[in-house]
């Protein structure tokens, strides 16, 4: 496997892309692949600083187009810095959310139009897409009662059931438009079984990278 692949993971809250993220690391490693770890928003120092005014309550009442514009100059920032210096020195990214959130939060939940947000990903990205998405997906209530076992919510966690079956429906929408780079998980299943789908996931995406 010569070309340096980014693969992001993507989910509404709860649903485990925190510890998946942790089990995909240890596939890389596995095949020898050389990688780096990375989220969104953050990623940088900036990127970081940035996500700490998203996601804190300093500013409650944010513009749906404010919390949008600063999703996309975190995104700046992360590519400009951590992504494409990455591949281009042939390693490899993953990465915790990346644009495909933008349209499920910014676009599904917010209801900012989707045709906006294409705009400014085609601006601030180039041609820089993910080449392999796995959508953690369950339904909201069981996400919820995952997270609200952990800290106190940020902004977005204090959102209403009503917005994130907002922010599924969206992801699931891009899952079944883009099949080839989009692969659903179904992460209502029990740790075990959502590894096993995704150690599937990861090796049929490594037998066509070699392809
Ligand atoms: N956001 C946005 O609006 N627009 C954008 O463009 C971007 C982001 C990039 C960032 O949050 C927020 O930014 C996010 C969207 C917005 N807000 N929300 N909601 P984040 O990604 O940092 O946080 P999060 O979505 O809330 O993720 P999380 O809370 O870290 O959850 P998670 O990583 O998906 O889950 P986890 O921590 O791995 O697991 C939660 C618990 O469940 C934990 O105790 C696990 O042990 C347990 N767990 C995990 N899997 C299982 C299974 N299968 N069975 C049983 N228990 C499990």
């Amino acid at each position: 496997m010569t070309q340096a692949r980014f693969i992001t993971l993507e989910g509404s809250e709860g649903v485990g892309k925190t510890t998946n993220l942790e089990y995909i690391k240890t596939l890389l490693s596995a095949q020898g692949i050389d990688f780096i770890v990375t989220r969104e928003p953050g990623g940088t120092a900036l990127g970081e600083q940035l996500r700490e005014l998203l996601l804190g309550h300093k500013h409650d009442g944010m513009a749906d187009e404010t919390e949008l514009l600063m999703m996309f100059a975190a995104r700046a920032e992360h590519l400009d810095k951590v992504i494409k210096p990455a591949l281009a020195n042939g390693q490899w990214v993953l990465c915790d959310r990346f644009t495909d959130a933008t349209y499920a939060y910014q676009g599904g939940g917010r209801g900012i139009d989707f045709e906006r947000i294409r705009i400014l990903e085609d601006y601030v990205q180039g041609d820089c897409r993910p080449d392999l998405t796995l959508l953690l997906d369950a339904p909201i209530e069981i996400g919820r009662e995952r997270a609200n076992q952990r800290s106190a919510p940020d902004r977005f966690e204090k959102e209403q059931t009503d917005f994130f079956n907002k922010v599924r429906e969206a992801y699931l929408s891009r899952a079944k438009s883009d099949p080839q780079r989009m692969k659903i998980i179904n992460a209502a299943l029990d740790l075990d079984a959502v590894k096993s789908q995704i150690s599937d996931q990861i090796k049929l995406f490594f037998s066509h990278s070699d392809s």
